[in-house]
């Protein structure tokens, strides 16, 4: 079959961001737009020639029609095997597990992750390396520079292929496997966790729980493993049927968009546990009876309690989270005596972290908990790992916590997003504070005292490369902290994330209203950064 080789030129704006290139459906539909994206892939990854590579999506519009583009293309290109989920469906962490199981050069995965679906909303692409992982920055800058010369691709003349049917296909010279895309998946799943005392918990008879897929990738993954292979009641898994536009729902699993499981976990009568996942899969929220456990706090309890889980039954080597997660995992981490790296936002910072071997868990506020045994934040492992502590522990999520808030201290924890902001105001609010940082240390903001004031810089430790302007972090005294970021996900407008923490070590306050406990941190953050004025937003658009 013959190579076609096509004439482009060159779109502004593929730039990836936290997450790969992220824009609205209409954007991706334009003609050779994900062609030149793709093309820049194979142009500066040339280790694909020749080898195999993993494709998949969260099941979003236009899914379909980009997993038969860039298969044609990856043949064109000269890659041997193609490993494709059946009907072009994989999750998040699916892709890297398929990834590093078969050895594979690498994959590209479909999706906008929690983003809405549909042909007005968000789609996304983004290349992961041979350790399963997002592909860093050097990769991905060069990826992105490659889309600024671009001016042809290749590609194949040939029919969509049929991705309903398992097997193995022949596209030019290449070979294309579709897979299962659940069962790897569950296999390293049944491998980490204690299966049999989550079995015995569900069919108990005083346990009840939901699992909300939100109509997004992880309804089979949920339903083969909860339901089948773990025996929970069929119906656990809710809004479990993948659907091209989530339903219409926004599927990110938080308070704001997960409303139907929170009241489903609300009241006496109110469910045990109830835990949801994003559009693709890599994301948690974990509620208990009358509970929410923060991301932060989620990563912390997990490395505490490591221990009694089969798949990490001989401790964890380190820590590491994101910048604007809590320091309740640094806590655990000391009292462990194992290191804690505090990294920019973006999974792809933790990759070498756990190549290396220096930690085992990492986690970020932005409900992403994960461990070295895929390379992306993977929504079900942390729901299997609540689950398996509560199978052995006997509590419940709430005792669990607040257990843990009494041995370690609780960091009080909270983030304020205001949507859709005006580009220019939010950049000009981001250089107002920049202008500020300098005589910060020392000032008192009400009643606390900055003791530091920076622009978050990163060095790996690994391979010593740099990332700067990270975030603004604003450190008090009492180890309260402020942090300011623009989303790097969004596709209209800017998002601005304001993140507040403090520390409270007295159990006695506890059971505190976060947003009360927090009030007085909050005006701080607001009229340092002059939201009002400058956004012209008086109250964020989502609290988490
Ligand atoms: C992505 C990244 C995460 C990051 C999150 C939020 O998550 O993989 O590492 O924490 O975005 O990023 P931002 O604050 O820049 O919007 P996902 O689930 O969207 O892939």
């Amino acid at each position: 079959m013959e190579t076609q080789n096509i004439a482009t030129t060159p779109f502004d704006g593929q730039k990836p961001g936290t997450s790969g290139l992220r824009k609205k459906v209409k954007v991706f539909q334009q003609p050779h737009y994900l062609e030149n994206f793709v093309q820049a892939i194979f142009d500066t990854q040339t280790d694909l020639e020749g080898g195999t590579l993993v494709v998949g999506g969260d099941g979003r519009y236009f899914n379909r029609d980009a997993i038969q583009v860039i298969l044609r293309m990856a043949a064109a290109n000269g890659v041997s095997k193609i490993l494709v989920g059946r009907g072009g469906i994989f999750s998040t962490p699916a892709v890297s597990c398929v990834i590093r199981k078969y050895k594979t050069r690498g994959g590209i995965v479909l999706s906008a992750s929690h983003n809405p679906g549909g042909p007005d909303e968000d789609f996304g692409i983004k290349f992961n390396a041979a350790n399963g992982g997002p592909a860093p920055e050097s990769v991905t800058d060069a990826i992105y520079e490659r889309t600024r010369t671009i001016d042809r691709y290749l590609t194949l003349d040939t029919p969509a292929i049929d991705l309903d049917a398992l097997g193995t296909l022949k596209l030019g010279d290449a070979e294309v496997d579709v897979l299962d895309p659940v069962a790897d998946y569950a296999d390293l799943m049944e491998s980490l966790f204690d299966f049999n005392a989550i079995h015995q918990l569900f069919n108990s008879g005083h346990f009840s729980m939901r699992f909300d897929a939100m109509h997004a990738v992880t309804g089979p993954y949920a339903v083969e493993i909860l339901e089948n292979r773990l025996g929970a009641m069929p119906g656990t898994v809710m809004n479990a049927e993948p659907k091209e536009d989530f339903g219409g729902g926004h599927p990110d699993p938080n308070l704001a968009h997960a409303k139907e499981l929170v009241a489903l976990t609300r009241g006496q009568d109110g469910l045990d546990f109830g835990a949801a996942s994003d559009g693709d899969g890599d994301r948690n929220m974990i509620l208990g009876k009358n509970f929410f456990v923060t991301p932060s706090d989620s990563l912390a309890v997990l490395a505490a309690n490591a221990h009694q889980t089969p798949g990490y039954a001989t401790g964890i080597r380190g820590i590491a989270r994101s910048m604007p997660t809590s320091q309740a995992a640094n806590r655990v981490a000391d009292f462990l005596g194992v290191e804690c790296f505090e990294t920019p936002t973006g999974w792809k910072f933790f990759g070498n972290l756990l190549d290396a071997g220096r930690i085992t868990l990492c986690g970020e506020e932005s409900f992403g908990t994960g461990s070295d045994h895929v390379r992306e934040k993977d929504g079900l492992w942390a729901v299997l790992f609540w689950l398996n502590l509560l199978a052995v522990r006997q509590q419940s999520v709430a005792e669990i916590v607040t257990d843990h808030w009494r041995r370690f201290g609780r960091n009080f924890y909270t983030r304020h997003d205001y949507e859709g902001v005006d580009l220019e105001a939010a950049e000009g609010l981001m250089d107002h504070l920049r202008i500020l940082l300098p005589s910060l240390t020392g000032k008192k903001l009400g009643d606390q005292t900055v003791s530091y004031a920076d622009d978050f810089a990163y060095t790996d430790p690994i391979d010593g490369s740099t990332s700067e302007r990270q975030g603004i972090r604003i450190g008090f005294e009492s180890g309260a902290r402020i942090v300011y970021r623009l989303s790097g996900t969004g596709t209209a407008g800017a998002t601005l994330r304001v993140y507040l923490e403090y520390f409270e070590p007295d159990p006695a306050r506890h059971q505190q209203e976060t947003q009360t406990a927090m009030q007085p941190l909050i005006l701080i953050a607001r009229e340092l950064a002059q939201i009002e004025a400058r956004t012209g937003r008086c109250e964020p658009d989502v609290i988490t």
